[in-house]
């Protein structure tokens, strides 16, 4: 268990920035065109992520609900609506304990969760480091002295990213080469083009069936992964043979494949945890300083 006071323990400018930030970049997506709708909180179908994590769903009448792991499958549905979407998304992810001291975990968390109609993976990169330039600037102006009282690093980023090939990074650092790039990276890049098995089925698979037409992009100094996404695949026969890949149930997803047969358009997108970007800017040793009621892997608290 936490105490109450641990929960209350975050610093008044930290708070103050990461409003900054999800202000800044809700009014920079605003302008390039997108409309924030509201997050979905419980659904009978979320993501069904690349790794296990402890089951959070809820029995109600003759159903279930699950708690949103992420947002990707209405990001799909919702750009039918309306072609650049984004919304604020709590995630509760139960994950194990041993991801308490990684820095980058809580099981409670929210990503800018954005999806584009009809767009390709490079329309998300380039919208992203826009954004990203945008948002230090804009935080830069307003508490430039306050973060750099924390964080010696602070720079605004230099775009573009440069964009690093898994595969290639994997040869020739072995498998611990996001660590070691992230730690010895003085500006964010992009991995690119992850392998299959290293993801879940709803990014878009290239030609060569190997990797996919996706992206993470990776903070400096060691902070680690920033954001996933991809391109998405959109097409039902490719996405049971996807799901059959990764033993996914056709059962648990129903609703989703239903909906995939009558058509969804082709998109892409990302999400960005808000909490690592807030400890990024900030400089802090863990995600549960950037929020308050962070709860931590392994813990109760309020
Ligand atoms: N939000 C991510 C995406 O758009 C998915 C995730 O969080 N697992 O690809």
């Amino acid at each position: 268990m936490v105490n109450v006071q641990e929960s209350l323990k975050v610093k008044r400018e930290v708070l103050e920035i990461s409003s900054e930030i999800m202000s800044e970049s809700g009014q920079f997506l605003r302008k390039a065109g997108f409309i924030e709708i509201l997050p979905v909180i419980i659904s009978p179908i979320t993501d069904p992520l690349n790794h296990s994590v402890f089951d959070a769903s809820i029995d109600y009448y003759d159903g279930k609900y699950s708690l949103t792991k992420s947002m990707i499958f209405h990001k799909q549905l919702a750009v039918r609506v309306f072609p650049k979407i984004f919304t604020f998304s709590p995630n509760i992810r139960l994950e194990t304990e041993d991801k308490k001291s990684t820095g980058r975990h809580l099981i409670e968390f929210t990503q800018l969760d954005l999806e584009v109609k009809g767009a390709k993976r490079d329309d998300i990169l380039t919208l992203i480091e826009n954004m990203f330039v945008e948002v230090f600037k804009d935080v830069d102006e307003k508490f430039g002295q306050i973060i750099r009282s924390m964080n010696p690093h602070f720079s605004i980023p230099k775009i573009p990213f440069e964009r690093v090939k898994y595969l290639e990074a994997y040869d020739e650092y072995g498998p611990d080469f996001e660590t070691i790039l992230s730690k010895r990276a003085t500006e964010p890049f992009w991995l690119i083009d992850i392998p299959i098995e290293e993801r879940e089925f709803y990014d878009r698979l290239d030609g060569d069936g190997k990797v996919l037409v996706d992206m993470d992009l990776i903070y400096p100094y060691g902070f680690g992964e920033a954001i996933s996404g991809g391109e998405r695949e959109y097409e039902y026969e490719k996405i049971l043979y996807r799901m059959n890949l990764k033993g996914n149930d056709h059962e648990t997803l129903r609703w989703y494949l239903d909906e995939v047969k009558k058509g969804i358009p082709p998109s892409a997108g990302c999400g960005i945890g808000i909490e690592r970007l807030t400890r990024f800017v900030c400089n802090l040793k863990h995600v549960s300083e950037a929020r308050l009621f962070a709860k931590l892997p392994g813990t109760v608290s309020i």
